[in-house]
């Protein structure tokens, strides 16, 4: 079975003022050994330069790199796997077309889409937004700790939680039953007196988690 370590970190371009390769490198610096590649934005060419080019990075640092959405991009640019919503292609579609070894993540945001996705061959299931998000565009209601005690009752896979998660909530999560916290605009945080040479600080932010889940 998949392990995944504690934090699951998010890239989000428009967060870290950053390429997706100078976000990497900043989330592998502060200790991130799980990454995702999140762009709703970026054109098919954009996105499988990205992912190449932090897939060099994870692979240097021994780290998993994992593409939001795209199974094209996840299979040309020959990443370790996808993230897939429920609007997404599915489970088994993206399943036939990635092979038995890539690893597909699926999101669920009730107990009825967690047991559903119970029944595919995702290898980890999310489930969220655990609490108020404004990183998803139209995000569904957020369901709290109850979904995931619930969730981990029924798991048979490792449990991600996701939404407006912070270093302070994160240690309740993980007590809750969720095996990794999903994370975006925590680890993107903006000084509030901004000059010219502002930028989020992620390297400190990710020593933040990895020091509140003890990893
Ligand atoms: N799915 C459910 S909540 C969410 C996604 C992609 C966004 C989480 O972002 P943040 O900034 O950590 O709340
Ligand atoms: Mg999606």
């Amino acid at each position: 079975m998949l392990q995944l370590p504690k934090l699951y970190a998010i890239t989000d371009c428009q967060l870290s003022n950053c390429a997706h390769e100078e976000t990497v490198r900043m989330l592998l610096a502060g200790g991130a050994r799980f990454i995702q590649l999140r762009d709703k934005e970026a054109s098919s060419r954009e996105m499988l330069d990205q992912a190449r080019a932090c897939l060099k990075l994870t692979r240097e640092a021994g780290a998993t790199l994992i593409v939001n959405d795209r199974v094209d991009v996840a299979l040309t640019a020959g990443v370790d796997g996808v993230h897939l919503g429920q609007d997404d292609m599915s489970v088994e579609e993206a399943r036939e077309i990635l092979g038995a070894d890539k690893i597909i993540g699926v999101s669920t945001h009730s107990i009825d889409q967690f047991r559903a996705a119970l029944g595919t061959s995702a290898n980890y299931i999310a489930v969220g937004p655990v609490y108020q998000t404004n990183t998803k565009e139209n995000p569904d209601p957020s369901v709290g700790l109850e979904l995931v005690r619930e969730a981990k009752r029924l798991a048979d896979r490792p449990l991600v939680a996701i939404g407006g998660i912070t270093p302070e909530r994160a240690p309740e999560i993980i007590a809750a039953g969720a095996d990794s916290v999903a994370v975006v605009s925590a680890l993107y945080p903006w000084p509030e007196i901004l000059d010219l040479t502002s930028k989020p600080d992620i390297i400190g932010s990710v020593c933040r988690f990895v020091e509140a889940l003890g990893v």
